[in-house]
């Protein structure tokens, strides 16, 4: 057996031996190592290989998941057993928590716990709410919990527009909210544009943006321009048109029947990113997302009049949305 124990995390994942995978990193955290360089050596590191893998078609989204749960059961043991090791060292921020939630319809929720387990190292009090959070549930938990911050997180482009619905959540009761994930750019012009109180590019910049955080902030105002405008409408109608694009990208595309459906099933997360480029005034979005995009492809066997098939049926759909339309042209 290999001693390196990100290389033995590696092999029990990719195998989903759960407590093999679970007592490499939990061993590491009782000798002594700290909860981030755990979390980002082990599971960062297994989660982004395994990202890598399902896009070149060498995982099934089935072995995806699969591998996934074990990482997810991993993070939750550390955060029992870190509680357990500083159990007699709670004192930051003990009597507000900071509420870790995911946007709606985010389903990326293993960031989210990450960032709450190393937040608790820090000492800080979390409430950490999963996927999927929907805005009635935000409030609710607002109310209930009055945090001290909520921390929004999102790992899609496709997020973006439900980020703004949290960040309108928690400044409509004076809770400012910091935002953070891969859905991001580095320099936080999306996280700006959406009205946040504050970004941060990794759990490990957070400090410093919690500790300069406003105790209050004001609600922020609304986003009425043709370009947000349009992607609210876009929003609202992204199963009609998410099921008529994937209709015509089927009877469009030329490559194998597995190909296009792993193709098609991208759909609603290029409508949703489209939007997300619309909300933020980041056309970058819409480039990022085409490369990407493209490499599927590739990894599929199919060529570019597949990916080619998906942008004529997004901008079919887009035929009203002038701004949309531009943004998609010229990506
Ligand atoms: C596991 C996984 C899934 C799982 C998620 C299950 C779960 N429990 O989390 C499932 C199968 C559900 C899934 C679904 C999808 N996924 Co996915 N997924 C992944 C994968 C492999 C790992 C995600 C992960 O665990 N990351 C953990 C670490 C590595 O994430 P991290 O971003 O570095 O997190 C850190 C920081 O960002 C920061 N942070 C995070 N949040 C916040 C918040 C704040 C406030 C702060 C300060 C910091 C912060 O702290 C974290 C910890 O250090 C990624 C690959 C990847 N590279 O991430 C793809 C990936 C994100 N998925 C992708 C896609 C496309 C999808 C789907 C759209 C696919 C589909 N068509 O169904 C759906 C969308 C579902 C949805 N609506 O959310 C793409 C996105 C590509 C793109 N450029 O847009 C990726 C990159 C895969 C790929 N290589 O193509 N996915």
């Amino acid at each position: 057996m290999t001693a390196d124990p990100a290389e033995r995390y590696w092999a029990a994942v990719s195998r989903n031996d759960t407590h093999e995978a679970r007592s490499v990193a939990t061993s590491l955290l009782r000798e002594g190592v700290p909860m981030p360089t755990v979390l980002e050596g082990l599971v960062g590191a297994a989660q982004r290989r395994i990202g890598e893998l399902w896009a070149s078609n060498d995982w099934s989204v089935a072995r995806e998941h699969a591998a996934t749960a074990v990482s997810e059961q991993v993070v939750r043991s550390l955060r029992e057993e870190q509680a357990r090791l500083a159990a007699a060292d709670r004192s930051v921020g003990a009597d507000r928590p900071l509420l870790v939630v995911c946007a709606e319809r985010e389903w990326h929720a293993l960031p989210a716990m990450m960032l709450s387990a190393t937040l608790e190292h820090a000492g800080h009090t979390v409430q950490y709410l999963g996927a999927d959070v929907s805005t009635t549930a935000l409030q609710g938990a607002l109310l209930e919990a009055a945090p001290r911050a909520a921390l929004v997180s999102a790992s899609l482009s496709s997020s973006l527009v439900y980020v703004r619905r949290h960040v309108e959540a928690a400044t409509s009761v004076a809770v400012p909210v910091v935002v953070g994930g891969s859905a991001f750019d580095r320099d936080g012009v999306r996280a700006l544009r959406l009205g946040a109180t504050a970004f941060a590019a990794s759990a490990a910049d957070l400090e410093s943006t919690l500790a300069a955080l406003p105790t209050y902030v004001e609600p922020v105002g609304p986003l009425r321009d043709d370009a947000a405008l349009e992607a609210y409408a876009i929003m609202a109608e992204l199963p009609s048109f998410s099921a008529d694009a994937v209709a015509r990208v089927r009877s469009d595309a030329a490559a194998d029947a597995v190909a296009v459906e792993a193709i098609a099933d991208q759909v609603p997360h290029v409508f949703g990113s489209v939007a997300g480029a619309l909300l933020t005034g980041d056309s970058t979005i819409v480039a990022e997302i085409t490369e990407w995009l493209d490499g599927v492809g590739r990894a599929r066997a199919a060529d570019t009049t597949t990916t080619q098939a998906v942008w004529s049926a997004v901008e079919r759909q887009l035929g009203e949305f002038p701004h949309a339309l531009d943004l998609v042209r010229s990506r």
